[in-house]
């Protein structure tokens, strides 16, 4: 018998969903000036309300989060009712939506807010920010105990402001390159404290960030997005995977909604997952259900999830090219293929 992905699917006892294709979560930059969600923004997403789950763009939990500009946050009231808007739509069209939580890390920028800039560890990265290439990459400021304990904290009240705006859960962004992330990599990570040095201090801000989130909104409606491998403003270390080899087994206990791997190529084997991919490996090492990504067309995912190798798939370009790519992939239609120069516009 071949598992259909548009049938309906039961995450668990309070996420019934319409079917297991996501939206993956897309950053756009197309909040207004206070970071708040436009009435485009409505739109956009209320027209991908067909979706199994729409998972936000990344939102950042406070101002020293941003690294992008026009970034949504969802640290404010005006932030709060405008992310209302959106939900009420999605949720008029028959959808559900999880709100990404979002802190960059040492790839915020001060251009952006008052205040430093907060990683684990001193250690910059090279480069600036995309579309705005005057902003250079500055040397972060190492997170001090206090800093750790405030960040936990706000990851929560922004979690807790997702369910006031709304929204049916949130997935916390602890993939590619941000500051979860960062904690969770050697590259990033050179601290001599509790959070850093061993798999289980190396695991610790993502566990206490995860454990806060359930806290306020409950381990049902409490996702996490991990890249095991690194390859987006981070370099890899044979190291890294005894870390994530304890953060899984760790979070298992922890009964999430649902495990994403982070990766914008599904096909990418990595030396320091000793060959694997990222769905091979979180497959390997998580009994969570999984959302895969990653580049797969409808087929592929059909495939791989009657291969058990996932047991969710998230889109994301073809999502961006596609507002109908639910009934197009029902109907066996042709799908517009995706290029960048659709990021210029919401449609
Ligand atoms: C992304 N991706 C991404 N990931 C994430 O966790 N939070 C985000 O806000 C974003 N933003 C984002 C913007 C744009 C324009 C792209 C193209 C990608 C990664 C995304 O969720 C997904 O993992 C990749 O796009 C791979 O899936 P597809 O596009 O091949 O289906
Ligand atoms: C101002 C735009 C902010 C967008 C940030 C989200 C990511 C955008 C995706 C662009 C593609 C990045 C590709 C990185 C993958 C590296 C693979 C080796």
């Amino acid at each position: 018998m071949t598992t259909d992905l548009l049938a309906p699917y039961t995450l668990n006892d309070s996420l019934e969903l319409k079917n297991r294709v996501f939206m993956a979560p897309l950053t756009r930059c197309m909040a207004d000036d206070n970071l708040v969600p436009t009435q485009d923004m409505v739109e956009y997403y209320a027209r991908r309300a067909d979706a199994g789950l729409i998972i936000s763009e990344a939102t950042i939990i406070r101002p020293d989060a941003q690294g992008y500009p026009n970034t949504p946050g969802l640290f404010t009231s005006e932030q709060i009712q405008g992310w209302k808007k959106v939900t009420d739509a999605v949720h008029a069209n028959g959808g559900k939506m999880f709100a990404q939580l979002w802190h960059v890390g040492r790839v915020a920028h001060p251009h952006f807010f008052d205040g430093e800039v907060l990683a684990p560890s001193a250690i910059g990265v090279e480069g600036s920010v995309p579309r705005m290439r005057e902003l250079t990459y500055i040397t972060p400021k190492a997170a001090t105990k206090e800093d750790i304990n405030s960040l936990i904290a706000d990851f929560a009240k922004a979690a807790e402001n997702a369910i006031e705006a709304g929204f049916d859960g949130v997935e916390i962004h602890g993939a590619n390159g941000y500051l979860i992330d960062q904690f969770l990599h050697y590259a990033a990570n050179e601290r001599t404290d509790e959070y850093g040095q061993t798999p289980e201090n190396m695991a610790r801000f993502a566990i206490e960030v995860t454990d806060a989130v359930i806290n306020a909104v409950g381990n049902e409606r409490t996702a996490i997005r991990l890249s095991p491998g690194a390859y987006f403003n981070m370099e890899e270390d044979k190291r890294d995977k005894a870390v994530f080899d304890y953060l899984l087994a760790q979070l298992d206990d922890k009964k999430l909604a649902y495990i994403h791997g982070g990766i914008f190529d599904d096909s990418t084997q990595f030396d320091s997952l000793e060959g694997k991919t990222t769905s091979q490996y979180l497959r390997a090492n998580t009994k969570t259900s999984l959302v895969g990504v990653g580049s797969y067309s409808f087929d592929d995912a059909k495939q791989a999830i009657n291969n058990d190798q996932f047991d969710l798939i998230a889109i994301g370009r073809p999502f961006i090219a596609n507002p109908d790519y639910i009934s197009k992939v029902a109907n066996n239609e042709e799908l517009v293929a995706y290029s960048d120069e659709m990021l210029a516009k919401l449609f």
